[in-house]
């Protein structure tokens, strides 16, 4: 890949790893917001030392099930943060995490560089903003919403119409003026799939490909490793490193997780086999 995110060139095939900044709500006092932003800035700044070459910083979470939260609310928790790291000099692009134009224009105000959005340009107003902008985006597959989405999970071809769909969303990304070279492709693992559908799809998410973009994945203690392994979600490490080996073998320039400094030993490895090429990717 070769694509300016922010200050940062990312060339070649990576792999690079976007560390996840859950920046998580709580509405008692400004008193309790500020620890929050404090504990949002003092892990962007863990993960960077960790070797993250990005962050992606979100104020809703996207949890099958999860409530929706108002863009205003949004906003008050995540701008405070983008503000203080750039305050405080940080360094490494930050992306936000988020599917609405008001959010997406503030984040970009206060020094975001990406946008990442999980609901794959479904809103028009987030397209023409991320055009006006000119700014990379993260184009993700999912279907509806978190509160319906794990109802949709129904395909007759699974890669067929990830693709398919993805395409779709990148119609709609021209359509709002933006150029296909600022798109960042992303399969969804986990949204609108089943465990075993995830499964599938990052076993081929190489034939992702075809659609011309870098690839984006997150595989980080999602559900499908619980499922395989029955670990609950604080001890889902192994698998995940399992998961990012997977996605670098099978070319995925960025793989976005919450254990930075694991995951970079992992995907430093995993990058050395496949430079090395050989029968591992023999069938
Ligand atoms: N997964 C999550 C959130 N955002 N963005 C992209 N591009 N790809 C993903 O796979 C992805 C994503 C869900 O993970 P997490 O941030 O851990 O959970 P939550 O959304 O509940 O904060």
């Amino acid at each position: 890949m070769r694509l300016q995110i922010g200050a940062r060139l990312f060339d070649g095939p990576g792999p690079f790893l976007m560390g996840v900044v859950n920046a998580t709500p709580d509405s008692f006092s400004d008193g309790g917001r500020y620890l929050e932003v404090d504990a949002a800035v003092a892990q962007a700044e863990r993960l960077a030392e960790e070797g993250a070459d990005l962050i992606d910083l979100g104020g809703e979470s996207t949890r099958p099930g999860a409530a929706p939260v108002d863009a205003a609310e949004e906003r008050r928790r995540v701008v405070p943060v983008i503000e203080r790291l750039r305050a405080r000099g940080f360094a490494l692009p930050i992306s936000i995490d988020t599917s609405k134009a008001e959010v997406a224009r503030a984040a970009l105000e206060a020094g975001a560089d990406l946008i990442n959005d999980v609901s794959g340009l479904r809103d028009p107003a987030l397209a023409a903003e991320v055009a006006r902008a000119g700014v990379p985006v993260v184009v993700m597959h999912s279907r509806g919403t978190p509160a319906d989405m794990a109802g949709r999970a129904i395909y007759a071809d699974l890669l067929l119409e990830v693709a398919a769909e993805l395409r779709e969303a990148l119609a709609r990304g021209a359509a709002a003026g933006l150029r296909e070279s600022q798109v960042i492709i992303d399969p969804g693992l986990g949204f609108a799939k089943t465990p075993a559908q995830t499964v599938e799809l990052l076993a081929r998410v190489g034939e992702l490909r075809s659609l011309g973009r870098p690839l984006l994945v997150g595989p980080s203690r999602k559900r499908f490793i619980g499922e395989l392994t029955g670990a609950p979600v604080e001890a889902r490490l192994p698998g995940t490193l399992a998961a990012v080996t997977a996605c670098v073998l099978a070319g995925v320039e960025l793989v976005r997780v919450h254990d930075v400094a694991a995951s970079r030993q992992a995907a430093q490895v995993a990058a050395a086999l496949r430079k090395a090429g050989g029968s591992l990717f023999l069938r």
